[in-house]
């Protein structure tokens, strides 16, 4: 049973000690108010977390759909306890844009991420660029799914704007209805392999899992027609196996997704900016109004996009206040910089210089 949700030789090499103490090897499937569904060679379990997990999981964070667990079984109940999550490969993480402590981990262990996105909307390539920033990051494979393709006039010119800023990940447009694409996508899903659909609400990620599945596995609502928006039909996340053996992760929609120390998704995502910011005159050039500064030159050549430029700067300040969030000296440093930026203003004098 656990084979085919990918249970591997170097799950069982970390699951040893836990198969001292007698327990089991499960992963969740679903996670729903406090409850979590998990597979287990015993068959289908409902779980919930040990006191002492629930104490480390202050700090740590909650097992997420997609975790390999160790638990105390009690088949007879259809029950579990669970008491401590084996080591991620991978993680895709969400961070609430304007909250310093809420990380969340959206999807655990997967192996492709499907960023969605809908041909019936204009495509967001500031969004995307996050995402693809975010899956980078996460270790999983990122794959764009342009859904809704029969509402397309001109697929082909969305899927090269989604590929412009996709940097050689590759971008499927494909319809749930009919069946166009269906099989380019299927080719990325792989026996007891991983994927997981991220995208706004409405965007038609559940249809996708119907589609793929061949039957109605998950809800599916309509958008309201006023501006395109889903009705957050999907309320939990929910790992699903597919007939091909292929496993998906259906979740939610979301609007955005914060970044987590994401320096190598970000230079990934960014190269073609990070090549032009690095033939700048100087090597610690702020691209404000130094001599031979290649980032001005290359936004006022067209070269490089405004929006781009300025996507890519706020990503580098979250990237910055998600390290001083983690190394305490950074986060002196910067308070000691405010105080004497408020000490100058009081004095009525001005300070130069970065955070
Ligand atoms: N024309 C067309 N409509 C589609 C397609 N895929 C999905 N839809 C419609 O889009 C709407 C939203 O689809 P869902 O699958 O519920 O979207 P979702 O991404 O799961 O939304 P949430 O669960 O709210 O995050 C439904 O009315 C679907 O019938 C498609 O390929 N073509
Ligand atoms: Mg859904
Ligand atoms: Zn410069």
């Amino acid at each position: 049973m656990i084979q085919s949700y990918g249970w591997s030789d170097a799950l069982r090499h970390d699951f040893a000690p836990f198969a001292a103490r007698d327990l089991v090897p499960g992963r969740i499937t679903v996670q729903q108010r406090g409850h979590y569904g998990l597979v287990t060679d015993l068959g289908e379990l409902t779980g919930q977390i040990s006191g002492r997990l629930a104490h480390e999981a202050e700090s740590g964070g909650y097992p997420a759909v997609g975790d390999w667990v160790a638990v105390a079984a009690r088949p007879a109940e259809h029950a579990a306890t669970i008491h401590a999550v084996l080591p991620r490969r991978t993680a895709f993480v969400r961070r609430a844009a304007d909250t310093i402590a809420s990380e969340q981990v959206v999807a655990a262990n997967v192996d492709v991420a499907l960023l969605v996105a809908s041909m019936n909307a204009d495509l967001n390539q500031r969004r995307l660029e996050r995402y693809l920033a975010t899956a980078w990051q996460s270790g999983a494979k990122p794959v764009v799914v342009l859904t809704k393709a029969d509402l397309a006039a001109h697929p082909e010119a969305e899927v090269a704007e989604a590929e412009s800023v996709a940097f050689g990940s590759p971008v499927l447009a494909v319809s749930a209805v009919t069946g166009a694409g269906m099989d380019a996508l299927a080719a990325y899903l792989k026996p007891a392999e991983t994927a997981v659909l991220v995208g706004s609400s409405g965007v038609g990620k559940s249809s996708l899992v119907n589609a793929l599945a061949g039957e109605m596995l998950m809800d599916t609502g309509a958008i309201r027609e006023a501006d395109d928006h889903g009705r957050h039909t999907t309320t939990h996340r929910e790992l699903i196996r597919l007939p091909s053996g292929a496993l998906i992760l259906d979740t939610p929609g979301m609007r955005e997704l914060g970044l987590l120390d994401a320096d190598d998704g970000l230079s990934v995502t960014f190269e073609d900016v990070e090549a032009i910011a690095e033939s700048c005159r100087f090597s610690d050039c702020h691209h404000g109004n130094e001599p031979g500064c290649a980032v001005r030159a290359a936004l006022e050549s067209g070269e490089l996009d405004p929006g781009r430029w300025k996507s890519f700067n706020k990503l580098q300040r979250e990237l910055a206040f998600q390290a001083r969030k983690e190394d305490p000296r950074l986060r002196e440093a910067h308070n000691r910089h405010w105080v004497a930026i408020a000490k100058a203003s009081r004095a009525g004098k001005k300070i130069r210089g970065k955070t």
